[in-house]
């Protein structure tokens, strides 16, 4: 039977990546975002390309009702085999004392709570079915804290716990729990941290050639297609140049 896979925030970056690359491998899909036209334009592509289906969910992850209410529509005949829990953001880079609470409440309410709303849902499927496979898309912050960086650290590290806590919880049930924990990877993502100023954006990646979505989208095919006894608990990925978050070579 055809495998199916949910992934979150797949209007762009690695989201976007990994719903091409998991539909080339031909899973039907399940994605999500906020912008319907986008979303709505990577389905199309999709459907153009491989022969899978895939529907869309317009929701922000940060609203618990309309995630109840979205995932529901989500037909009960078919498992979830995979779940791709990647809509994320940074938002501003400055010092703790400079910080925007705004900015604040948005990366804990979609990286932290957004993905617990989703993985709660879908985790249940999940057992009724015995089976499943669940991704949490942490980051090199997720264990690396950096200047500028307290709450998307934080959020990156809540999510590097919770990934390791669901592993526990969800081993008895037959599912499958990693964590993909990129470094530099360039998508929108600098965009998005720097509230739409894209020349600051460019500035992150000057000197360095960064992962791509698909460089990411690529390990994320891999983990899924382990055989059944096998589990990839945690991958931490970086560019050659970036040994770690405080040390990037740029050319
Ligand atoms: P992008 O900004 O390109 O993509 C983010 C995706 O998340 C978009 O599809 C966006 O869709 C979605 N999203 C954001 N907020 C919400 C929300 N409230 N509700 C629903 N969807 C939302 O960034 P990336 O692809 O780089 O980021 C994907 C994940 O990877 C994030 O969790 C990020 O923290 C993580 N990551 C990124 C790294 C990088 O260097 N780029 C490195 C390490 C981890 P829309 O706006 O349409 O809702
Ligand atoms: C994104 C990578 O280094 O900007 O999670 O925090 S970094």
């Amino acid at each position: 039977m055809t495998k199916l896979a949910l992934i979150t925030g797949a209007s762009s970056g690695i989201g976007e990546a990994t719903a091409r690359k998991l539909a080339s491998m031909g899973y039907d899909l399940i994605l999500t975002a906020r912008r319907a036209d986008r979303l709505e334009n990577v389905a199309a592509e999709i459907r153009a390309v491989h022969n899978v289906e895939v529907q869309n969910l317009i929701f922000d992850v940060r609203d618990e009702k309309a995630c109840e209410e979205h995932l529901a529509q989500i037909s009960d005949e078919r498992p979830i085999d995979v779940l791709v829990n990647n809509a994320g953001l940074a938002a501003g880079l400055e010092h703790i004392d400079a910080g925007s609470t705004e900015d604040w409440n948005a990366m804990i309410d979609t990286n932290i709570k957004g993905l617990l709303y989703v993985t709660r849902i879908i985790s249940r499927r999940m057992i009724k079915a015995g089976r499943g496979h669940i991704v949490n898309l942490g980051s090199i912050a997720g264990t690396q804290p950096y200047e500028n960086g307290a709450v998307y650290c934080a959020s990156k590290h809540a999510v590097h716990a919770i990934s390791q806590s669901m592993r526990s919880d969800l081993v008895a049930h037959g599912i499958k729990v990693s964590e993909v924990r990129p470094g530099m990877v360039e998508t929108e993502f600098s965009v998005v941290r720097f509230h739409g100023d894209a020349e600051r954006a460019k500035g992150v990646y000057r000197g360095v050639t960064p992962l791509t979505g698909s460089d990411i989208a690529e390990v994320i095919g891999w983990i899924v297609s382990q055989p059944a006894h096998v589990n990839i608990d945690d991958v931490l990925v970086t560019p050659q140049q970036q040994a770690n978050a405080y040390m990037t070579i740029r050319k």
